[in-house]
């Protein structure tokens, strides 16, 4: 994308309009951020003009680098790039900034805006995703290409990332700033608005520490540019360092950037005021006659929107390029070629399942053991899987044998082909990270650590389930049952609130076959999941295998049917599943480790008819035909109970008016699993008069 730019003419006003354009959009809508978007237009000009290998008439080109406004409420900004080059974003987009059903939403968002290549908002975000993009770039390149000389290879490609004051506020910043210092992320470049503003005033209301020195010291290379002489940002010096740092580079960059918020605006600049409100139609003429120019709004110059979009024949020659050498490297390495190109289709192997271990009724093991012994087969089957675990390798059961470390090329073992990612105490990051990586579309990625932690991870489930992207987290230590580690570390809310998370799948497995069974469903549906583990060995249940995989597949199935009263089959199981099994008496669902506590507390019953249900995702079994539910759940059943060692919130739909829900409202205890599970009432005994009250109270109901 080599093109000098010319500050004194076409870029110039090019640089003029794209500020009047988000100013003017800011204004019409009445709402948004100008400030920033008029400040930093001439680098988002830089950038989509020089310096960002990307053709807007192909914006999922494989080979593109990538661009992630992390500052996202800047949104005009980017949306204003968009238009300027010539993506699929108008004029009308534009004026339509942050209205219904507009292509420029509030904040950016994958999916919804072509150009746009991850959702950002919350600070901090969007820089810990880019960091989960370089690493996934050199992941394939290494994978793919490593001979290949830095900087030669088709599977170089760059990140470039945008971020405030606040984003590197936020504690995730420093987790990211230290992952991509460690793994020497030469592909990342971040440019620090450095504009000393956020809402409430002044950063120094906030902050006293040299970011710069704070990147330094966690391995990047760190530049800084400060202000032209006119007080606005020094381009020409940007572009100096920006050029100075090429697809070869062996540290990430941080080009800490001086501005003025809102300049040139005579009077709203480096003021608080300018960054989330519109300037004020006065402000706004007076920032026209700062600069010179008398235009209505949203005026776009015939020759300044050549010029800007002069980038699509430049990016068109840039892919072209690009393709042959694709075609090259693909001719050259058939095998790996279509292996990439499956993967980045997203299909799994035609024999995938028949791959998956098989765990047979009378063993008992833990359900983090199973998913430990399943990561092994789906390694050898899948070679775009890859994972790791923010220091809990060994606990989660995360770790691909014979894969080597995710690292720079530091001696045997490691390599940045390495399966295995050592996050350090970093979930949040790691969590973040693993969109970033997702959004890199051929990896699959899974991330470890413990249930309670999840907490740590949750802005970034929220933006996953937001994508819909496809990122597994394996939560292990999934109840008190993990024991005498105490109530720290013993989940007790994280299943419910997980579950209120809209397009977020919780996935609890039962026992080793319901978790190959889970695996596999999580891989089939490519959305994001959590498969919650447990920690304490459970016995297999007796159902069939292909039973299972059916019915973990729908959310829940029938593992043991009540004995029928009235026809079908006399022992209930042929039929499980079926409305011609007999009405039972009472329904029992659990999730995860409470089946095996209710196949146990239910052998006790032989005066009623009792089905139990494993529901190992309610948002699956949601997704079901009310035809299916009805067969699991009939709804003239309802005497139900509900069993699963967590909050009791949110089960009080499926229970039903005279159902019970047996769960855990309070915090738990450091002991032993079994006196931690007794003493929250995870027993048997509990179960047992909770499967008497509800069928007690559904007489009571039927009666009255
Ligand atoms: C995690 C998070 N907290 C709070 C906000 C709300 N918010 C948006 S921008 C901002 C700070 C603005 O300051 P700065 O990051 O320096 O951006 P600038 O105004 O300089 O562009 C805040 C608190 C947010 N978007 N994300
Ligand atoms: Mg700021």
């Amino acid at each position: 994308m080599t093109h000098a730019l010319d500050q004194t003419s076409l870029d110039h006003a090019a640089v003029t309009t794209a500020r009047l354009l988000a100013l003017d959009a800011v204004e019409r809508a009445g709402s948004g951020h100008p400030g920033t978007a008029a400040a930093l237009a001439p680098v988002a000009h830089l950038l989509f003009q020089k310096h960002l290998r990307h053709d807007p008439q192909a914006p999922d080109w494989a080979g593109r680098d990538r661009f992630v406004l992390s500052c996202g409420h800047a949104s005009v900004l980017l949306y204003t790039q968009l238009f300027l080059t010539g993506y699929d974003v108008s004029l009308d987009d534009l004026k339509a900034f942050r209205s219904f059903g507009s292509r420029t939403p509030g904040h950016p968002e994958l999916g919804h805006t072509p150009g746009v290549e991850t959702t950002t908002g919350p600070l901090g975000q969007g820089l810990a995703t880019a960091v989960g993009m370089a690493m996934a770039i050199a992941h394939e390149r290494a994978v793919n290409d490593p001979d290949a000389a830095p900087g030669e290879s088709v599977f170089d490609r760059r990140v470039f990332v945008l971020a405030s004051d606040g984003d590197l506020q936020e504690g995730l910043s420093y987790e990211a700033g230290a992952l991509a210092g460690r793994h020497r992320l030469g592909g990342l470049t971040v440019i620090y608005d450095d504009n000393d503003i956020q809402i409430e005033g002044d950063t120094s209301l906030t902050s006293s520490e040299n970011v710069g020195a704070r990147f330094a010291a966690q391995g990047w290379r760190v530049d800084h540019v400060g202000l032209a002489s006119d007080g606005d940002v020094d381009v020409e010096a940007l572009d100096e360092v920006l050029s100075a740092t090429d697809r070869r580079g062996d540290r990430p960059h941080l080009v800490v950037l001086k501005s003025q918020i809102a300049w040139p605006a005579p009077n709203a600049r480096n003021t608080s005021a300018a960054h989330g409100a519109p300037l004020g139609a006065d402000e706004v003429a007076a920032t026209r006659v700062e600069l010179g120019v008398q235009s209505e709004p949203f005026t776009v110059d015939a020759d300044v929107l050549a010029h800007t979009r002069s980038v699509l024949e430049r990016g068109r020659a840039a892919r072209e390029a690009w393709q042959v050498a694709a075609d090259a490297w693909e001719a050259a390495h058939p095998v790996a070629a279509a292996e990439l190109q499956r993967s980045r289709s997203r299909a799994l192997p035609a024999d995938l399942e028949s791959r998956l271990p098989v765990f047979s009724p009378g063993d008992t093991l833990a359900t983090r053991d199973a998913s430990g012994k399943v990561i092994q087969a789906l390694a050898e089957a899948l070679p775009e899987l890859w994972g790791g675990s923010a220091d809990l390798a060994e606990p989660n059961r995360t770790a691909i044998a014979g894969g080597a470390s995710y690292l720079p090329d530091e001696g045997p073992g490691t390599g940045r082909a390495g399966r295995n990612v050592h996050w350090g105490v970093r979930e949040g990051a790691m969590a973040s990270a693993m969109n970033g990586i997702s959004l890199i579309e051929g990896s699959r990625f899974f991330a470890g650590t413990f249930l309670v932690f999840s907490d740590y991870q949750r802005p970034a489930i929220r933006l996953a389930a937001l994508m819909q992207l496809p990122v597994t987290y394996l939560w292990s230590h999934d109840s008190v049952a993990l024991g005498a580690d105490g109530p720290t570390h013993q989940p007790i809310e994280h299943l419910a609130s997980l579950r209120a998370m809209p397009g977020f799948s919780v996935v609890r497995p039962a026992d080793g076959a319901e978790t190959a069974a889970a695996w596999l469903a999580i891989l089939e549906k490519d959305g994001p999941a959590g498969l919650v583990l447990a920690r304490q060995p459970l016995p297999v249940a007796s159902t069939p295998v292909d039973v299972v995989r059916a019915g973990v597949r729908r959310g829940a199935y029938v593992v043991q049917d009540a004995p029928a009263r009235t026809g079908g089959a006399a022992d209930g199981s042929a039929a499980a599943g079926t409305p011609d099994a007999g009405t039972p008496d009472v329904v029992v669902v659990a999730t995860g480790s409470e089946v095996a506590l209710v196949l146990e507390a239910v052998a006790q019953i032989d005066d009623l008819a009792v089905r139990v249900v494993s529901m190992p995702c309610r948002e699956w079994f949601d997704a079901e035909s009310e035809q299916y539910r009805e067969q699991v759940l009939p709804r003239a059943v309802s005497a139900r109970v509900v069993v699963e060692a967590a909050a009791s919130f949110g089960w009080e739909g499926v229970a039903g008016p005279d159902g019970v829900i047996v769960g855990i409202d309070e915090f738990g205890l450091s002991a032993p699993a079994a006196d931690a599970l007794r003493e929250r009432g995870m027993t048997t005994d509990r179960v047992v008069a909770a499967v008497r009250t509800a069928a007690g109270r559904a007489a009571t109901s039927v009666a009255s």
